[in-house]
């Protein structure tokens, strides 16, 4: 590596070492020879080319000090968030720091949500979710990073709203912002390899990442947060393997009667305690095993499903009622609503003023929302 110059990792922009191959940003010394344009920390050149992850964690960083440093000028912000995972996607301490620039929310993940769906309906779920948390939004635009889809009205917007100014992208952590960046600049240069590292479990990109957009601007890759009170912050990756869908995701509904019990994989429960027979309709991966049982032997049969192995997926850390946090609610009358359990599932219900009851891995946020769908 050049000497005097700060080297930073291309791929999710880590300073660079070569002296402690245990460490984070290691990068042997042939991979930073002269004459290479991007260096790749040897992390990120062992996911982008084996899709490998190392097991060892890199050391996560300080957001707010990232975002008080990054936008201290006035720059267009695109503002990702995940169609599936939403409740996790929009970070309440992400606000301070962006709200005196314009911001374009890129809803991604389009392809894993049911095609029936409307996209201008989700267009007005995101609207009203941002209107609700006081974040005042110039668009938003469905998109999808895998499918290619809408990627050139994200051009459109960015080149109508930037102003010769630069572009960071934010978003909390894998929402999809640096697989976004890759179809852009795949979009607009017509570069056909990916650059920056992407990875299906959270904490991928590592520090801000600089890419020249036009000779005016640059566009910017920051980290995600990781949203504490979601399955992301629980669930390991052998888990969270199972519950992040990665294709498109079918909705299943249950006619059930009160009394009645929905087991979430090996992972979370749905109990439908009183109320008149009622379709719950549950959205989850398709990877997750959704399974009906009576309520007076769900705990029984919990437990044994999981310690078999019986459901997939389960969780070391889970292995039976005891281990989870009961969360009871009275749905609503006369009102449709989504029960959510933030990153794994949600369950869309017709309320009449039903008791039911989520058990969920303690430190996932149960809530109640107006319906996505
Ligand atoms: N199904 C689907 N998956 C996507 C899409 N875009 C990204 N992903 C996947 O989502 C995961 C996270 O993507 P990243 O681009 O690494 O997310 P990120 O927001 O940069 O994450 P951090 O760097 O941790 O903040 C990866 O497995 C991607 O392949 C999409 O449009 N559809
Ligand atoms: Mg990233």
């Amino acid at each position: 590596m050049e000497k005097n110059r700060v080297q930073t990792c291309f791929g999710c922009g880590v300073p660079l070492q070569n002296e402690n191959p245990g460490a984070t940003g290691y990068v042997p010394k042939m991979l930073g020879e002269k004459g290479q344009e991007h260096y790749l920390c040897q992390r990120c050149y062992r996911l982008q080319h084996y899709g490998e992850t190392r097991e060892e964690e890199v050391a996560l960083p300080d957001y707010k000090e990232i975002f008080s440093n990054a936008i201290k000028k006035k720059c267009l912000i695109i503002y990702v968030v995940d169609l599936f995972a939403f409740e996790c996607s929009i970070i309440k301490d992400l606000s301070p720091f962006i709200k005196d620039n314009p911001i374009l929310v890129v809803a991604n993940k389009r392809d894993i949500m049911p095609k029936a769906i409307d996209d201008d309906k989700l267009r007005q779920f995101v609207y009203a979710r941002f209107k609700l948390e006081g974040i005042d939004i110039e668009d938003v635009i469905v998109s999808s990073a895998y499918k290619n889809y809408n990627i050139e009205e994200i051009i459109e917007a960015m080149k109508a709203l930037k102003n010769g100014k630069d572009i960071y992208i934010v978003g909390a952590s894998s929402v999809g912002k640096s697989s976004l960046i890759n179809v852009l600049l795949k979009n607009i240069k017509n570069e056909t390899r990916d650059l920056i590292t992407t990875s299906p479990y959270p904490g991928t990109t590592v520090a801000t990442i600089t890419i020249p957009l036009d000779n005016k601007s640059k566009i910017y890759d920051t980290p995600g947060m990781i949203s504490r009170d979601s399955v992301f912050a629980v669930f390991d990756k052998s888990v969270l393997k199972y519950t992040i869908p990665r294709t498109e995701i079918k909705p299943i509904t249950f006619q059930l009667n009160d009394k009645q019990s929905i087991f979430i994989g090996g992972v979370s429960r749905f109990d439908f305690v009183e109320g008149k027979k009622t379709g719950f309709t549950f959205y989850a991966s398709s990877n997750v095993e959704l399974h009906r049982t009576k309520l007076d032997k769900a705990d029984a049969i919990f437990e044994k499903l999981i310690s078999t192995g019986k459901i997939k997926p389960v969780s070391a850390a889970l292995k039976g009622p005891q281990d989870f946090v009961r969360h009871e609610m009275n749905l609503p009358n006369d009102k449709k609503v989504d029960i959510v359990i933030s990153g794994l599932a949600w369950i869309s219900v017709k309320g009449t003023g039903q008791k039911v009851s989520v058990l969920a891995p303690a430190g996932v946020s149960v809530t109640i929302r107006d319906p996505k769908i």
